[in-house]
């Protein structure tokens, strides 16, 4: 089997893929820099436990647009889609974003129901991607997945799914959500301890879970987003449009950029 067709197959299996050491050590310390810049740390920031975001972080910040550009990331995406691939937005910035609930980032979460689901006329391509900059081993830095659930949930998967989440939403009002492990014993569930520049590329449809945070130094990582020129890409990128914390327009050189690697979305 060739490099490309390893790609595809093990996404269109699993509903992800991952790209190790997507960035390399300079690339790493670069956006490191770049991030602590912008949320004012200083280099030397170690707390495991303070939050930053930037909701739209890459969008809004040009020193993060070359990620935005990266051949390597758009071949490969283009590669399991076998089409080419326009810049959906939907991108962020975390530092320490503490341990999650169980989620979609699509925009008809339930599963079967609602637009994301209907691939009669258009299959739905738009993935998140994922980039972690630090270590499991120093910061606890993982993302946990549940395999092929953009594609299979059966009522026994979502009564699980509902049960952990309502868990978790309870334990944080006592307790720090970075104590309560991932656990699903209904579905594969999988755990990917990140390594400083790893990608993941999923399915924006595929249950997911940011990791326990801990350790002696922060978890930082960079989201954004890409699909195929579609219905389903329009829709997505109109569902993070919706809220107040992302750009409404793209800023012009960023567009015109887009526009001039033929990256641009139709609807910007
Ligand atoms: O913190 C992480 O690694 C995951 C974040 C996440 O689940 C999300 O942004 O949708």
């Amino acid at each position: 089997m060739n490099y490309k067709n390893n790609i595809k197959n093990k996404f269109d299996e699993n509903g992800y893929f991952v790209l190790e050491n997507f960035f390399s050590k300079n690339e790493v310390n670069y956006y490191i820099a770049k991030i602590n810049e912008l949320f004012s740390l200083s280099k030397d920031f170690s707390s495991s436990s303070k939050f930053f975001g930037c909701p739209d972080g890459v969008t809004k910040n040009s020193s993060f647009w070359p990620i935005i550009f990266n051949k390597k990331l758009i071949s490969t995406i283009e590669k399991i889609f076998g089409e080419k691939i326009k810049y959906t937005q939907h991108s962020d910035i975390h530092v320490n974003l503490p341990a999650g609930a169980f989620h979609r980032d699509n925009a008809y979460r339930n599963f079967g129901e609602g637009p994301d689901w209907n691939e009669e006329k258009n299959s739905y391509k738009v993935v998140r991607v994922a980039i972690y900059l630090t270590d499991f081993n120093d910061s606890g830095s993982s993302l946990i997945l549940l395999p092929k659930s953009n594609k299979q949930e059966n009522i026994i998967n979502k009564k699980e799914f509902l049960f952990w989440n309502y868990l978790r939403h309870y334990w944080r009002k006592f307790f720090d959500s970075n104590s309560l492990g991932h656990f699903f014993f209904s579905r594969k569930i999988k755990k990917l301890e990140t390594k400083p520049g790893d990608c993941v590329i999923f399915d924006q449809r595929l249950i997911h879970a940011g990791g326990c945070v801990k350790g002696n130094f922060p978890k930082y990582s960079i989201f954004l987003s890409y699909g195929v020129e579609n219905q389903h890409s329009l829709n997505h990128h109109k569902f993070y449009l919706s809220r107040e914390t992302y750009l409404n327009k793209l800023p012009i050189i960023l567009k015109n950029k887009l526009k001039n690697k033929n990256l641009l979305l139709i609807d910007n």
